[in-house]
């Protein structure tokens, strides 16, 4: 029955998503969905549980159990439409009383969206959990909310999976899902031999990430954990099993990046078949200059949060100041704020010692509970608003009084122009004196600008405690630590993370448990330069394609081979060779760093997901496919070396991707992948390059 589907022409492509609309799977999934979209149409799915409160702004629903209305010629009305398999089994899930959306998700493509309402099927709970002991021997214990959220989940997916493969007699099906809360549907699919094909992504692993965390030498052990016990002694024995089985039941199994494939296969025992890294959708400006325009405009807007925050404490001047951030969910030392704080102070004593009149502002962007913004930090926006307005009005009433002058000067005074002395009234006078006096300030300029929730046992303040940066005018590295999400109707910072990112210099990422690492990568393609490390994807990734990439703003420190001090070490000599660049070289830079933005695109990187489509479907169907369908000679077009500096990259064009740097575990040829192949290759990156080397 099996080899009756078409896997060539009619691929029904199924992504079963943990479709939270927040985080960096759900930028993963969103960000994706175009190139998808183009390559299988409405054949492509998206699946995942339905929120009814975020849902009513995301998703456009479809009327799919009534007749589309057709045209005079016959033709449908509206490509709003779901098949007759769809729709028969929509239709018996429905009757036996699980409730969906069903729809389009209002992004650049419009996939359609299944999204099922767990909480309508409750009352099954208990019978589905002795169904899954009984069958694959998971515990899933009373109270764990999440982990009562996969169970159903996977039981819908695999439900409607087995319901629609029934219908769906004459098109390959391939259910890819990601994470741990979408993968449950593997091992049931596999155990009632559903005839789809699966593809399971890991972004992480549940027990990577707890081990991390805490203070274990984790790459050095990696090999050793007892991993049933340590998942027992961590509680999430329960998950760990439901993870690594949906690994193993995989068709094919892939990671975002090689530092997690090589963590999978030592936590979950089974070696990833290939690495599907994460891609970006790139915008490109007609003028190659806009980047470098919209930095100058988001830069003005910090500045301007500056002057608030510093008002009477600025002893330094805005033209020799940048601004260093990093940004991403609050794991201490997985995100490497440790690593962060202590070499601003490093930073700071260096700068100092040298010297030298720049300053550093660093912000920290990591959401923590909090009970509002403090008055301190109100205060200071608000002051130096309403200087501002002053000022602006004393400037009309100074360019009237001036006009009015001039136009009726007669030259009494002796002068050619009217006396400027004049020009500022006494009302104006006192007006401005008012303002100064609001001005004052017993204080320093807060570092937090929020109330902590906990503020004594709060990491990132203990730590900043500890190295004393508490912004005096000495300090030649002020910090700004912003314990929530930015968003642009922000009282003290309002601006949207693109256009906070865009106004920065230097994005500053030292993780220590990163499997892949979004937050460097978009500040690549908004041309930031950026410090990451090489346990997170990204910078192993970078550093396997590029020569030096410290020419391309691209940063790494060594965390896997240096001892802490020396990493620290090292990202302070990044920090202070990046202060010292003149502003021409901070330019250049710039251009550099944006150049490499094509390599991080899905047009390329979605080529990956592709090939792991294409393995698991001849998997699955080895007897529909010939061996002259894979071509594995070595054609691969060697890239010059760039006339100009930087140097070039490593990689090799032609036919490799970015997971060829040493993958999918059978070899291929992109079959059927012509949409991505050749969207941006290395020849267009360098070519652009030798033109727009300044
Ligand atoms: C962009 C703008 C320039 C501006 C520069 C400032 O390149 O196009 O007009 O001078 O940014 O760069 P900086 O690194 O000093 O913020
Ligand atoms: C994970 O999210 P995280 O920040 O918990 O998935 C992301 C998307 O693949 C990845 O970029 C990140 O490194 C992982 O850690």
């Amino acid at each position: 029955m099996a080899q009756q589907r078409s896997v060539h022409d009619h691929l029904l492509y199924v992504s079963l998503d943990d479709v939270h609309f927040f985080g960096g799977i759900y930028t993963v999934i969103k960000t994706k969905a175009p190139v998808t979209c183009a390559e299988y149409g409405d054949r492509y799915t998206l699946i995942g549980p339905l929120s009814y409160k975020s849902a009513p702004m995301e998703v456009e629903a479809i009327e799919w159990d009534k007749p589309t209305p057709l045209n005079e010629d016959g033709t449908p009305t509206t490509t709003n439409t779901a098949n007759d398999a769809l729709v028969g089994s929509l239709s018996s899930m429905r009757d036996r009383g699980v409730k969906f959306l069903y729809g389009r998700w209002l992004i650049e493509g419009g996939p359609k969206v299944l999204l099922f309402d767990t909480g309508s099927v409750y009352n099954r709970l208990d019978e589905w959990k002795g169904d899954l002991w009984n069958l694959a021997g998971i515990p899933t214990p009373p109270n764990d909310a999440e982990t009562n959220e996969t169970l159903l989940l996977g039981y819908l997916v695999a439900w409607f999976l087995g319901e629609f493969s029934a219908r769906e007699r004459s098109r390959a099906i391939v259910a890819h899902l990601h994470e741990w809360q979408a993968g449950l549907a593997i091992p049931l699919c596999r155990k009632r031999h559903i005839d789809v094909t699966t593809v399971f992504t890991t972004h992480a692993t549940l027990l990577g990430r707890y081990l991390c965390a805490g203070s274990v030498d984790f790459y050095n052990n990696l090999q050793h954990f007892d991993v049933d016990h340590e998942a027992g002694k961590r509680g999430i024995y329960h998950r760990y099993c439901i993870e690594r089985a949906a690994a193993h039941c995989a068709d094919v199994f892939t990671t975002v990046s090689h530092i997690t494939a090589y963590e999978a296969e030592h936590l979950l025992k089974r070696k990833p078949d290939g690495v599907t890294p994460n891609g970006l959708n790139v915008t490109k400006f007609s003028a190659m200059h806009e980047f470098q325009n919209l930095h100058a405009k988001s830069k003005q807007k910090l500045n301007e949060f500056v002057q608030g925050h510093f008002y009477n404490a600025m002893d330094f001047s805005l033209d020799d100041t940048l601004y260093f951030f990093t940004a991403g969910r609050y794991e201490y030392r997985n995100k490497g704020l440790d690593m962060f704080i202590e070499s601003l102070a490093r930073l700071n004593h260096r700068l100092q010692q040298m010297g030298s009149k720049q300053t550093v502002v660093a912000f920290i962007i990591a959401p923590a509970a909090t009970h509002s913004y403090t008055i301190e930090a109100l205060k200071g926006q608000a002051v130096t608003k309403q200087l501002r307005d002053t000022v602006t009005e004393i400037q009309n009433r100074i360019g009237a009084r001036l006009f009015e002058r001039t136009v009726r000067y007669t030259g009494e005074h002796g002068t050619e122009v009217p006396d400027p002395n004049d020009l500022l009234s006494n009302e104006d006078k006192i007006l401005l004196k008012r303002r100064v006096f609001a001005l004052r300030r017993n204080s320093l300029p807060p570092v937090v600008t929020h109330n902590m929730a906990d503020d004594a046992n709060d990491p990132v303040l203990n730590q900043i405690r500890r190295v004393q940066l508490f912004n005096r005018t000495s300090d030649r590295v002020k910090v700004v630590f912003h314990p929530e999400f930015l968003n642009s109707n922000n009282p003290i910072l309002g601006l949207d993370y693109e256009e906070f990112v865009r106004g920065c210099h230097l994005g500053v990422f030292p993780s220590y448990y990163e499997p892949w690492g979004y937050t460097p990568a978009e500040c690549t393609v908004m041309g930031v330069p950026s410090i990451t490390t090489n346990l997170s994807g990204f910078g192993g990734f970078m550093e396997d394609l590029l020569e030096d990439s410290q020419d391309y703003g691209i940063y790494i420190v060594d965390r896997r081979m240096k001892s802490v001090e020396d990493s620290v070490n090292q990202l302070t000599d990044q920090m202070v060779s990046f202060v010292q660049k003149t502003r021409r070289q901070r330019i250049n830079q710039r251009n550099r760093t944006e150049r490499l933005s094509d390599l991080l695109d899905w047009k390329r990187m979605g080529l990956e997901y592709a090939k792991a489509r294409q393995l698991a479907l001849r998997r699955a169907y080895p007897d529909s496919f010939e061996d002259d369908d894979f071509d594995f000679s070595d054609n691969q077009v060697r890239i010059p070396r760039p006339m100009s500096a930087p140097a070039s990259p490593r990689w090799q064009s032609g036919l490799m991707t970015p997971g060829d740097i040493g993958t999918l575990t059978e070899e291929m040829q992109s079959l059927g992948t012509s949409d991505y192949a050749g969207a941006a290759t290395w020849e267009s990156l360098i070519r652009k390059g030798d033109k727009a080397e300044d």
